[in-house]
């Protein structure tokens, strides 16, 4: 055998080799949650405590992974107005000043909801609970105008059946409540992207159908509502056969979709596979613009079935590396 140097023709092919290399790899390896989303345009997000940002596991987790925060607590209605008219903002300033500090994103979670309102406003009646609900929104969504790309306005207001659920809000103000609230958190912020959010809307259904018609209804009638948020609390084998047609179909509606809530109960490869199918949906569905998981370790969850990406000693685990790959694939299916 003769060791000659490559001739032309060799060197060329080497060189296109190389190119399409240079080319192809980094674009696809990235190797945080946050940076491989980015890739794509999108977010990936954290709930977060705030009394756990002092853990440097903690934090040094949440700032390597991820690229986007959401106050897990911290800017509901309890925590923010304790006393009427009276806002403390001090739990999710320190959670915005942390995560702007380190360039990440803020979601907005949740103006108005029927749990953890305070208990000054649960024994409100009639135009009493209304103004204290517009006032509320008003007042939250001020403070946090310019620092929250996108406000959960609406959380949880529908049953499984589709009906809408009898909280206080529903039987006292009656079916017009949740768009006076898009149109309060509009004109207090007008640049946010304003959700509706729900769980158990991981398919087509009855509750996601109920939804599905009210945003459709929404956008016919000029209702200010941008984007639907889909909670996605999950467990390993879950039937997702629709889960990714839900998505597209209110994205047809001309609303932006966002994974809120990702957790998902279980462990090692079954557990892999659902946050892997949640992830390819996502990436498959342009207007799908980022995804939230409900905390940063098993360690902290509000489960106890373990259903995150980073196990209590925040070592990742095989649904860490499902949903990067995922994300890396831009949402193919090998
Ligand atoms: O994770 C939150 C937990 O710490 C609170 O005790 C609980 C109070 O209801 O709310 C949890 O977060 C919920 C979220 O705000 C709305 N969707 C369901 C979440 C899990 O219960």
């Amino acid at each position: 055998m003769t060791d000659r140097p490559p001739n032309r023709g060799m060197r060329r092919r080497i060189a296109s080799a190389v190119a399409a290399l240079t080319f192809t790899s980094p674009a696809q390896a990235a190797t945080t949650l946050g940076a491989s989303a980015a890739e794509s345009g999108r977010y990936f997000g954290a709930a977060v405590a705030g009394n756990r940002l002092s853990e440097s596991a903690y934090a040094n987790t949440l700032a390597a992974e991820f690229n986007s925060v959401v106050a897990e607590n911290a800017m509901k209605w309890d925590a923010t107005e304790p006393n009427p008219g009276q806002f403390n903002f001090s739990g999710g300033d320190q959670i915005v000043n942390w995560a702007q500090a380190r360039g990440m994103k803020v979601r907005g979670h949740t103006l108005v909801w029927h749990a953890q309102q305070p208990s000054w406003a649960q024994g409100l009646t009639g135009n009493n609970l209304r103004n204290a609900m517009n006032n509320h929104i008003t007042g939250v969504a001020n403070h946090y105008e310019g620092d929250v790309f996108a406000w959960d306005v609406v959380n949880e207001a529908f049953e499984w059946d589709g009906s809408r659920r009898q909280s206080n809000l529903q039987i006292q103000l009656g079916n017009g409540w949740i768009e006076e609230a898009f149109r309060t958190a509009d004109a207090a912020d007008p640049s946010a992207r304003l959700c509706y959010n729900d769980y158990g809307t991981d398919g087509i259904n009855a509750k996601s159908t109920a939804i599905y018609n009210m945003v459709r209804d929404f956008r016919s009638r000029g209702v200010p509502i941008d984007c639907v948020g889909f909670q996605s609390h999950l467990s390993a084998g879950d039937n997702l056969s629709s889960y990714q047609a839900n998505l597209q179909r209110f994205a047809d509606l001309g609303v932006d979709v966002e994974i809120t809530e990702l957790d998902v109960g279980g462990s090692g490869s079954g557990q892999a596979a659902t946050f892997k199918t949640v992830t390819d949906s996502c990436m498959a569905v342009s207007r799908c613009t980022g995804i939230t998981v409900w905390g940063v370790t098993d360690k902290y969850s509000w489960r106890n079935d373990d259903p995150l990406l980073f196990d209590d000693n925040y070592q990742k685990k095989q649904a860490y590396t499902a949903v990067l790959n995922s994300l890396n694939e831009g949402g193919g299916t090998c």
